[in-house]
């Protein structure tokens, strides 16, 4: 749609930063943290650049108090952060550690100091390792009841001061990597049908502690974030526009419908049913999932890319089971499913050093197609850019890419605003610079710099980048000046 005049954003817009716990607190078995499955993951040779790992991370843990100052100086309405499982449940379950609920507080009321809203991800991937010995994490329903005893022990402890929580960041990301690709633990290749049953177990996970959540505080806040990509068909060619279609209903509405509708798509279902891969689900399941679908307050979008479809034969390419994480353009490779689709690169695009596609104008198409299919607000909880960054030796930091990256997709966003959509907050992935799961600390999103190398040296310094002072601006005039 062309708008004459935009409406700009709303005034108590939440401009934000969002970061992980694992990707920034380091001080991995301090004060009574149980160990994770990153913790051993990142241990296992390849699988992360050059074995990076968040032992230390960019020592948040520590430095919390001067991150949420430089975070209040540049204006942040709201800091989007993750919750270690394992600090607050040291076995996934059981006995809880009060210093590691401590720490949150803490955190909580720095925020709260300075007028920072808190937002708060429940679950970003690192999950107590004690689950998976005791019953291989996310693959056995036990799990639902863990996490939902985990989040209510936060909804009670932190409830009357955070008012925006997330469930689950990107559970479409963390099954695919982890029971799919072996990218993530738990390292499974190919494993269709315990990842479709994984997913069902966070669903209920998600939906069960909605329902709580809701009980506690009527008023407050809740979803899920999920990572986004809308799809472009190759051409008019039917079978390229039905490739598309089966990419969206596999690889986005899976997840979406049921954050908003409470159900699966019915033709991923069924395909699903032909392979005997479908989910199996407990008497009750789908009138909770519809339950807590008629709860949530908001979808969660993390934005980063949109792909284009192409129709995969029957012979055609499979899952890609690699992918580049040293900042080598050109090394990423086509992925796909058998008989459905296959991804292709968009000619029309410019992509990261990572091969990730750039693309402003998707990040309005998530939201329109939000509004239109599920009429929910829209908390845009992650996006930003990966990239090299120099530090020169008066210690500043040159990152025009980056201000030119977030100015294109705020601008769309503000378009997305006068299209109809309610946009809530927008988190830019990240404020400090931080680790990259896969990546190494070499591809940097942060609007601050943090001194540190791959091998972990560094003095852990923070500098402000040039984009800092610009997002700081873009903060002061509500998203005006860009
Ligand atoms: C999202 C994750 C984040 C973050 C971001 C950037 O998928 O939710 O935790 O890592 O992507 O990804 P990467 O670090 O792989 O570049």
């Amino acid at each position: 749609m062309y708008f004459k005049d935009s409406k700009g954003f709303p005034k108590d817009f939440l401009w934000g930063s969002a970061s992980a716990a694992y990707q920034v607190e380091g001080a991995w078995n301090e004060d009574g943290k149980g160990k994770t499955n990153w913790d051993e993951f990142v241990r296992i040779p390849g699988k992360t650049y050059k074995g990076t790992n968040g032992d230390l991370a960019v020592d948040h843990y520590h430095r919390y108090k001067e991150d949420v100052r430089l975070m209040a100086e540049m204006g942040l309405k709201t800091y989007r952060f993750s919750i270690a499982w394992a600090r607050i449940y040291p076995n996934g379950n059981g006995e809880v550690n009060e210093k590691g609920l401590q720490f949150y507080d803490d955190l909580i009321d720095e925020c709260l100091k300075y007028g920072i809203e808190p937002m708060v991800t429940v679950y970003h991937w690192d999950l107590p390792l004690a689950l998976i010995q005791e019953y291989n994490g996310w693959e056995d329903r036990k799990i639902v009841n863990d996490y939902v005893n985990y989040a209510v022990t936060l909804f009670k402890r932190y409830g009357h001061k955070v008012k925006y929580w997330i469930t689950m960041n990107e559970q479409n990301v963390f099954t695919s990597l982890g029971w799919m690709l072996a990218m993530h633990p738990p390292g499974k290749v190919n494993d269709m049908k315990t990842f479709f049953q994984v997913n069902h177990h966070a669903n209920m996970a998600h939906a069960y502690s909605v329902i709580e959540y809701k009980k506690l505080f009527p008023n407050g806040n809740i979803g899920a974030s999920f990572a986004y990509g809308p799809s472009y068909a190759l051409d008019c060619n039917p079978l390229n526009t039905m490739a598309k279609e089966d990419y969206d209903d596999l690889r986005n509405y899976w997840w979406m419908d049921v954050y908003g509708y409470g159900r699966y798509p019915k033709a991923s279902f069924n395909y699903l049913k032909s392979l005997g891969m479908e989910p199996q689900l407990l008497e009750g399941d789908s009138e909770i999932m519809k339950e807590a679908a008629s709860k949530v307050d908001f979808m969660g979008v993390n934005y980063y890319q949109t792909t284009v479809v192409e129709h995969n034969p029957i012979d055609g390419v499979g899952l890609a089971t690699e992918m580049n994480t040293t900042g080598q353009k050109g090394t990423a490779k086509s992925s796909g499913i058998p008989g459905l689709f296959k991804d292709t690169k968009n000619p029309f695009l410019q992509t990261t050093d990572w091969d990730w596609t750039i693309d402003p104008m998707g990040l309005r198409m998530c939201c329109r197609t939000i509004t239109s299919r599920y009429d929910l607000p829209i908390v845009i909880s992650e996006n930003g850019l990966g990239a090299f960054d120099k530090l020169e030796e008066d210690k500043s930091i040159h990152d025009p890419y980056r201000i030119a990256y977030l100015k294109a997709h705020i601008e769309e966003l503000k378009k997305a605003v006068d299209d109809g959509s309610e946009v809530w907050a927008y988190c830019t992935w990240s404020c400090t610079d931080l680790l990259s799961w896969l990546n190494g600390y070499q591809k940097r999103y942060g609007f601050i710099y943090v001194d540190q190398d791959e091998t972990q040296n560094g003095s852990l310094n923070r500098y402000k980048k040039d984009s800092y002072f610009w997002y700081k601006n873009v903060i002061e005039t509500n998203g005006e000046v860009l």
